[in-house]
């Protein structure tokens, strides 16, 4: 059998190290004809390292999984490729193996990726089609039909959303699972792909699809009790909203609830109305941690960003999940199209009315290709056609500055020690490793809310 080793190229820490799950899912997809490994650069401590672990294992090929792009802070904006160039000198030194890229962050800049490591392939969107490409590549046929393959050569990508099996392979004894279960305990699980909304700043339809495919609630369930076992404390749901779907959302709690999950869980919600009782059944199969993608608090940005919610729908989610007992925190993107001193001041307001919640906030807009903000910030001649957007571009309102809204959000915020801004990266810094270090587990978050 030829040898994959798959390698998690991610090492950003905050606000926790997050468990390479799309590796599972490609792992998944070779395990029938290639004999596959992880490698975690979460749990190394040096490329040294890794280029003994490379040389040992002497795989055929190598696919690389890029996550993170860049840190998608305004404040303290850092940019992750680098860091990538330097593995993948790394790899070429230790292996002669085809490189082959992947991974939510790669799917947005798929051919700039390709180009800027010099790798062999890339495979834009989702991971099961690896198996396609290395039976091309070892019968010879034209991979380039096939769609998402990218090579050095490719200009546009045909994409396509996967419709075949998906399959995670995940290995309780894997030493990248232990590095994961001592620092916070926290694993991940996917109930389904896709979001069906159109948020105008919004990559994940792009990387996931529009269209909803959903996961078996039993075999969630079997898989939650898989991470259960091996020592997991707390489940992150990955999807997109997790709520897009009310009812697989509450298939997927009772299926939890039958199979006695007993760790804690949350995920990404949209702050839409919720059906009667939607939190609190979802509190009794264990949810303890809702992330709302609030974004803004007035009507005029809602309705700029294309949310698929008005601020009410915003406060009765808050009130139906703070009714059920359940953690709640508020993502906002502040600096969108249309911001200004009152749409930002009537946000500010509407977090006031918010209570015992935990609020994010992120001052200007990241700018990724195929998504409407995009074509604004084209049209407004803030970005080229032609321009490289892998190093991080925010979008700037014409009307007020980041530093602007920085300034008025830290005003009211008035040293609220919920209130986090920026990435909150020094607040997280400070207080995450002591609470982990004492035996925490999970988010954390919710220590901030007084
Ligand atoms: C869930 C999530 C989080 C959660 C993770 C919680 C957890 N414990 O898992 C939290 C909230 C913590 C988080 C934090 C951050 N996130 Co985040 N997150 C996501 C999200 C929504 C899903 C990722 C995921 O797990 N998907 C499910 C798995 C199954 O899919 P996957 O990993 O994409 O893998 C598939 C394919 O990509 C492919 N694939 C993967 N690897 C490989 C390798 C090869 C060789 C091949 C061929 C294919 C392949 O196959 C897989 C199966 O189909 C994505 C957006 C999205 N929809 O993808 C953003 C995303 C990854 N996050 C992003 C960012 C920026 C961050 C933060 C830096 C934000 C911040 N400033 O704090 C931090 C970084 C945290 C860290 N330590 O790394 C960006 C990355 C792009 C960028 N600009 O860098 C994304 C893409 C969102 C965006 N803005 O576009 N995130
Ligand atoms: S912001 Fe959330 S709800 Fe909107 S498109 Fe993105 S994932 Fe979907």
């Amino acid at each position: 059998m030829k040898k994959v080793l798959l390698i998690s190229a991610n090492i950003m820490k905050k606000p926790y190290p997050v468990y390479p799950l799309g590796l599972d899912y490609v792992a998944g997809a070779l395990r029938a004809h290639y004999e596959t490994e992880i490698l975690d650069m979460n749990d190394f401590a040096s490329l040294e390292t890794l280029g003994e672990q490379i040389r040992g294992y002497a795989p055929d090929y190598i696919g690389l999984s890029i996550r993170n792009i860049d840190n998608t802070d305004t404040i303290n904006s850092r940019g992750f490729l680098s860091d990538y160039q330097d593995l993948v000198a790394v790899i070429r030194q230790n292996s002669p193996a085809i490189l082959i890229l992947g991974g939510s962050g790669y799917t947005i800049f798929p051919v700039e990726f390709v180009r800027a490591l010099d790798a062999d392939y890339g495979i834009a969107g989702e991971g099961e089609r690896l198996p396609a490409l290395l039976h091309g590549l070892e019968n010879k046929t034209d991979v380039t039909a096939l769609p998402g393959i990218v090579t050095k050569l490719s200009q546009t990508v045909p994409y396509q959303v996967w419709d075949g099996d998906m399959h995670r392979a995940f290995e309780p004894d894997a030493a990248h699972v232990k590095y994961y279960r001592s620092y916070g305990g926290m694993l991940n699980l996917q109930t389904k792909r896709g979001c069906p909304f159109r948020c105008s700043y919004c990559t994940y339809p792009h990387i996931e699809g529009r269209q909803m495919r959903f996961f078996a609630p039993e075999e969630m369930a079997k898989q939650a009790r898989g991470l259960q076992q091996a020592g997991a404390q707390y489940i992150f749901l990955t999807d997109s909203a997790f709520n897009a779907s009310y009812e697989h959302s509450l298939q997927v709690a009772g299926a939890f609830k039958e199979a006695g999950i007993s760790i804690p869980w949350g995920g990404f919600f949209a702050p839409t109305v919720p059906p009667d009782d939607y939190y609190k059944k979802l509190a009794a199969a264990g949810l303890t941690h809702v992330e709302f993608g609030t974004e803004s608090m007035c009507d005029t940005m809602l309705t700029n960003l294309q949310k698929p919610f008005a601020s009410a729908d915003v406060f009765q989610a808050h009130q139906s999940a703070l009714a059920a007992g359940l953690h709640t925190a508020h993502y906002f993107l502040l600096g969108g199209p249309g911001e200004n001193e009152d749409t930002l001041q009537d946000t500010l307001n509407g977090v006031d009315q918010l209570e015992r919640a935990v609020f994010f906030f992120f001052c200007g807009i990241r700018i990724y290709p195929h998504t409407a903000l995009y074509d604004t910030a084209l049209r407004e001649g803030q970005i080229s056609a032609s321009q490289n957007l892998i190093e991080p571009v925010f979008y700037r309102s014409p009307f007020i500055s980041d530093i602007e809204i920085l300034k008025k959000v830290e005003a009211h915020a008035n040293g609220r020690q919920n209130w986090l801004i920026g990435a909150g990266e020094s607040k997280a810094t400070r207080i995450l490793p002591r609470l982990y270090g004492r035996g925490h587990t999970g988010p954390l978050w919710e220590y901030l809310i007084s």
